[in-house]
């Protein structure tokens, strides 16, 4: 009796709505770094329902299968995730992203044999079966090159074949032949094996020509893939947590994409295009015109910092390579011991992740309502007396402003060129990821405080509390 009620369809199907209403209840969670982790602990809840409805299912076979999966699966993901190193979370996305277009690719080879080549079944299960063939398998061997650019295991550098777009296109137009071939009637496997190859292959040769600062907007790309082509298998097997899932996944990661290009001032298309970044195109680093730079000193840097009334602090991508958070926080706990306001101003493609900044700042307990988001940041700049540019570059680029030809014209930035005056933290004058020089630093305002970026803070921290 209990066991045929809870096989029932019809309690499983209330199952998968309380699943995917937990999953959007968790997603606005995410909204907000006060709600983020609850939001992921609801929508991890969610799933753990969905997988449960599922396995309920009438006449579910291979139990011992699906327990040694499920032991595998938690045996390396748990640690993975507990023990990943802040930098390294985009790779990891992207291999846990991988898996998931992977399983889809797996799965929708599974139903061919299973079927016969969809012999029986409606005509719309076999087109939503090998669209996520195709898309799946694209999302798994793309996401896997992305995670080898960003760990370093591959070249980060664009790597072109010659003819590198007829050969996509050709690979393209080989998986939707073998595609149309099978939806019409034709139940040979070396078809949906073609497919799969073809597919695998666009995957690689799609990712590989990009270069590898510019991978996170990839993943995120990637990420939408799956998310399409886990929909996709959720039509074909008529599972509705999975079409659920999949959409969120899909819509949310699009539009994650968008955003990310749109406040990189750059298409879609030529982040695809690739070999963007990485040469420098305005001029070589340290040398616009006859200007030089005027180097500074942590004590120095205290002192004015000191006599200010108001702080900004711009964090970057040195600031995380720098591992620099813990001590900016000292910095500021510091500053306002004595009595001076700080505001961090972040802008929102700052490092290498979205988000990226302020999980770092999380990370080290500074308060939220100190992080100013750009619009609000360029407010305050010009009442500010020092802004402290922590390994940021592009992100406080003038030319982003007054220079047409600059490849990051047009992009939104931080305009700490605004306030009275500017210390940056940086090793060197190398460019940033676009690879180009940046006026900002040359500027009379400005003084640049070169060194690690840890190693400067935990300086200027031992001379502020000398003072
Ligand atoms: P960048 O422009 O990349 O500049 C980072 C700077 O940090 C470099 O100039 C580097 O100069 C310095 N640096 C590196 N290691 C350091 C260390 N240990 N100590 C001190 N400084 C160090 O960073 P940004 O201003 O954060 O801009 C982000 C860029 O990445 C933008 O162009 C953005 O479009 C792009 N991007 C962002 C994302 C997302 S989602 N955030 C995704 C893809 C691309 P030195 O070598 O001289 O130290």
């Amino acid at each position: 009796m209990l066991a045929s009620f809870i096989q029932d369809r019809d309690f499983r199907l209330v199952l998968y709505i309380l699943s995917f209403a937990l999953f959007i209840y968790g997603l606005g969670g995410l909204t907000g770094p006060r709600t983020a982790v609850r939001g992921n602990r609801i929508a991890a809840v969610g799933m753990a329902i969905a997988i449960l409805a599922t396995l309920l299912a009438p006449h579910f076979g291979q139990w011992g299968l699906v327990i040694l999966g499920i032991a595998i699966g938690a045996a390396v993901g748990v640690p993975a995730a507990r023990n990943v190193r802040m930098t390294a979370m985009p790779q990891m996305v992207a291999l846990f992203n991988g898996v998931g277009g992977g399983a889809v690719a797996l799965i929708a080879w599974a139903e061919f044999r299973n079927t016969g080549g969809y012999s029986g079944e409606p005509t719309y299960v076999a087109i939503f079966s090998l669209f996520a063939a195709i898309v799946g398998s694209v999302s798994f061997w793309g996401s896997n090159i992305a995670f080898g650019k960003l760990q370093e295991i591959l070249p980060g550098r664009p790597i072109k074949l010659p003819g590198q777009i007829v050969l996509n296109v050709a690979l393209l137009a080989a998986a939707l032949a073998c595609a149309i071939a099978i939806a019409a009637g034709t139940h040979d496997e070396i078809l949906m094996i073609g497919l799969l190859v073809a597919a695998a292959l666009l995957g690689n040769f799609v990712v590989l020509p990009i270069g590898g600062a510019d991978m996170p907007v990839v993943i995120s790309l990637l990420n939408a893939f799956t998310g399409l082509s886990a929909a996709a298998t959720g039509v074909a097997l008529n599972n509705p947590a999975l079409i659920v899932a999949g959409m969120i996944v899909g819509a949310s990661g699009s539009i994650l994409t968008n955003l990310m290009a749109q406040a990189m001032n750059r298409s879609i298309p030529s982040i695809v295009a690739g070999g963007f970044g990485g040469v420098v195109t305005a001029g070589a680093a340290g040398e616009i015109g006859d200007r030089t730079v005027r180097s500074t000193s942590a004590s120095d840097a205290a002192v004015q910092m000191a006599y200010a009334s108001q702080v900004a602090i711009v964090p970057g991508y040195g600031m995380a390579v720098a591992q620099a958070q813990h001590a900016v926080r000292e910095m500021t706990k510091a500053l306002e011991a004595k009595g001076i306001e700080v505001y961090f101003a972040i802008h929102p493609v700052a490092g290498r992740m979205p988000g990226h900044m302020n999980v770092l700042l999380a990370e080290a307990d500074v308060p939220y309502d100190e992080l100013k988001e750009m619009e609000d940041a360029n407010a305050l700049f010009p009442r500010t007396d020092v802004a402290l540019v922590i390994g940021a570059n592009d992100v406080t680029n003038p030319a982003a402003k007054d220079q047409p030809d600059s490849p990051i014209y047009g992009m939104p930035i931080l305009e700490v060129d605004e306030s009275r005056s500017v210390i940056v933290l940086k090793r060197s004058m190398s460019s940033g990821f676009a690879g180009i020089d940046n006026p900002l630093f040359y500027e009379d305002k400005t003084s640049m405080l070169f060194g690690d970026a840890k190693a400067s803070v935990q300086d200027i921290v031992a001379e502020l509390q000398a003072l």
